[in-house]
């Protein structure tokens, strides 16, 4: 029976359990308390790592993960965290090569968290994640759209040209809202983007319905 391989993987911010991203990582196998030498940033509601050999002990868990768990965790992370390999010191004594996300953004000018523990910082802060606000609009465009969409070819020649021109306007929405969703690292964002790539889709559909026929009858050959 193929096994799966599991990597390591030192989570130190949201990730961490009691944190508000830690819904990501259940089913996923506690190795143990950890922390590695560096500086600790409060971005917003979610931190910054910076490595340093010669900063404060940044406290955090190591994890066992599958690939596709690690995959799923790079698309969380986006392009504000690079995943790299790092000597982590488990708190029982010993080190491990793990995974973990280093910010690539700029920290300038930002006060540093020490104790660099980002558990004590979020229970006694309001930084909490942001509401599902981008995410619910897409979920609720992605109908809205469709429906409009639809009418439109419904009522197709009874002269509404702001009708049609809302259908053609509505996909951009879902689009934007996915996109905002995204960036705001919202909890249901990959759903939200979903939904409006399928908002996209059924509005290039519509399209087709629309004109397809009438270029076949201008070049009937
Ligand atoms: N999530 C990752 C990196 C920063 C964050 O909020 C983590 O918890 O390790």
């Amino acid at each position: 029976m193929p096994t799966t391989q599991t990597v390591m993987i030192f989570v130190y911010g949201t990730l961490r359990e009691g944190a508000s991203n830690h819904f990501r990582l259940e089913d996923c196998e506690l190795r143990g308390e950890a922390w590695v030498l560096g500086h600790l940033y409060p971005i917003d509601w979610y931190p910054a790592l910076l490595l340093d050999d010669d900063g404060v002990p940044v406290r955090g868990e190591v994890y066992e993960v599958d690939r596709a768990m690690l995959r799923k965790l790079d698309s969380f992370e986006g392009a504000e965290y690079e995943r790299l390999k790092s000597p982590v010191h488990l708190k029982d004594g010993g080190e491990v090569e793990a995974w973990l996300y280093e910010y690539r953004g700029e920290v300038e000018g930002m006060r540093e968290l020490v104790p660099a523990d980002w558990l004590s910082h979020e229970e006694s802060s309001e930084a909490g994640p942001p509401s599902v606000g981008c995410s619910m609009a897409t979920f609720v465009l992605l109908p809205v759209t469709i429906g409009v969409g639809s009418l439109a070819l419904w009522l197709e020649g009874s002269g509404l040209r702001w009708l049609e021109w809302l259908a053609a306007g509505l996909p951009l929405l879902p689009f934007f809202t996915g996109r905002w969703a995204r960036k705001r690292r919202e909890k249901w964002a990959e759903g939200a983007e979903i939904c409006a790539a399928v908002a996209f889709i059924a509005f290039w559909l519509l399209l087709l319905i629309r004109y397809l026929p009438a270029a076949f009858e201008a070049f009937p050959n």
